[in-house]
């Protein structure tokens, strides 16, 4: 396993030997990810961890650990004893509160299932091409978090009025002159009830790149909003004003034409994520079979998946997939459609979805300079020969 100091001194120093793997890499492999053969992830960094789903991996209704995509920002810190570990909570309250990994196994214990997508999922698809890491379409997942509610932890600490934002920050390596990850979200959305301390993933104890031993898990919104390795918990009279909630993780009020600039003056904090739909299979370019079973999944952050289309002829026309029968808010849904190809050639399939706030994927994305909330149509090309 890679420690700080190893990973200062193999930056700073050589890399690693040419053909040997990255030590962020051997460790990822270590601990179940695979980066090779079958059953791999895309890697879309190594100087932190990053790590992508590919798509043909979105069948099931929640997302095995190893197949979860990561996101770090910056070092991941080394991976935390829980006996030195404390979660602090200041700021607005009557009591600051410090405790232990036991201390929050006494509260009452909540289950929700929800995506995690990151806010650049798909960057790289836009054009002109933006800088930040270039996620195709796997930066998403769909797991069952479990903890308790950040409500009854800011609760106990007796929240005071005038608390309208609540901080987190986690155990992260800042190096240099980074700034450290910390973001904040509104009161509202803090004590909503589903918004989770969690420490547990999938019933299992949180994985050290998700965040052992507690995560914050603010269901349905950007991926940033869900603060790993969690150390503090701050609650402010007003939003957090740090580089990650500004310029970071901004949209603009009055999206314009491809490749234009926006006044940063005119922008809003990106929240609950947008309506979207993942094809997942058919994963390969050519088919010997006419009749494919195309299936995949459909996400509206804090809405309802309400329907979802297909088109095997390139958007003239669209037909209604069956959606699976697995459902929670926040959760995606699974849908499934059986075609038949009328003859062999070359197809291009589109997905597209609604949902119950009457939103559907727009033809064209919605350009924005960082690359955000990328969900215009879902898209694959297939070759059929039969
Ligand atoms: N402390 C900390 N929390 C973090 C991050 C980070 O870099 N540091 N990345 C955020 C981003 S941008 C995303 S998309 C999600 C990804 O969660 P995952 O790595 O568990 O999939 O974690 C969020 N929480
Ligand atoms: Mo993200």
């Amino acid at each position: 396993m890679i420690s700080r100091r190893d990973f200062v001194r193999t930056t700073s120093g050589a890399i690693a030997a040419v053909g040997a793997m990255h030590p962020l890499l051997s460790w990822a492999v270590d601990n179940s990810y695979n980066i090779s053969g079958k059953d791999r992830m895309v890697v879309r960094s190594s100087q932190f961890l990053d790590l992508e789903m590919p798509p043909e991996f979105a069948t099931s209704w929640i997302t095995p650990l190893n197949h979860f995509f990561v996101r770090n920002h910056m070092l991941a810190p080394d991976p935390i004893d829980v006996a030195d570990w404390r979660l602090n909570v200041a700021g607005s309250v009557e009591h600051p509160l410090s405790l232990t990994l036991s201390d929050l196994q006494k509260f009452e214990q909540h289950t929700v299932v929800s995506i995690i997508e990151c806010a650049g999922n798909g960057r790289g698809f836009f054009r002109p091409q933006l800088p930040g890491i270039q996620w195709g379409r796997g930066a998403i997942g769909n797991a069952q978090f479990s903890g308790p509610r950040l409500r009854d932890v800011l609760q106990k600490a007796g929240l005071k009025d005038s608390g309208k934002h609540v901080m987190f920050r986690g155990a992260d390596v800042v190096l240099g002159k980074v700034p450290p990850f910390i973001r904040s979200i509104p009161i509202e959305k803090a004590l909503d009830g589903d918004t989770l301390l969690a420490t547990h993933m999938n019933g299992q104890p949180l994985i050290h790149h998700h965040g052992f031993p507690c995560r914050t898990l603010t269901p349905g919104w950007v991926g940033s909003a869900s603060c790993k390795w969690l150390t503090d918990i701050k609650v402010l009279d007003k939003e957090f004003e740090g580089n990650f909630m500004k310029p970071g993780y901004r949209f603009p009020n009055h999206p314009g034409k491809p490749g234009e600039a926006i006044n940063p003056d005119d922008t809003y904090p990106l929240t609950a994520l947008t309506v979207k739909s993942l094809i997942a299979l058919p994963a390969e370019s050519q088919s010997n079979n006419r009749t494919i079973h195309l299936q995949g999944t459909a996400w509206a952050g804090e809405a309802d998946i309400t329907r979802v289309e297909l088109s095997t002829d390139g958007g003239s026309t669209w037909k209604p997939a069956k959606l699976g029968h697995d459902h929670a808010k926040y959760a995606w849904r699974l849908w499934s459609y059986k075609w038949k190809a009328p003859r062999s050639g070359d197809y291009t399939i589109l997905s597209r979805a609604t949902d119950s706030q009457g939103r559907t994927q727009p033809a064209t994305p919605v350009w924005n300079p960082s690359g955000y909330l990328y969900n215009t149509y879902d898209q694959v090309k297939i070759h059929v020969q039969a």
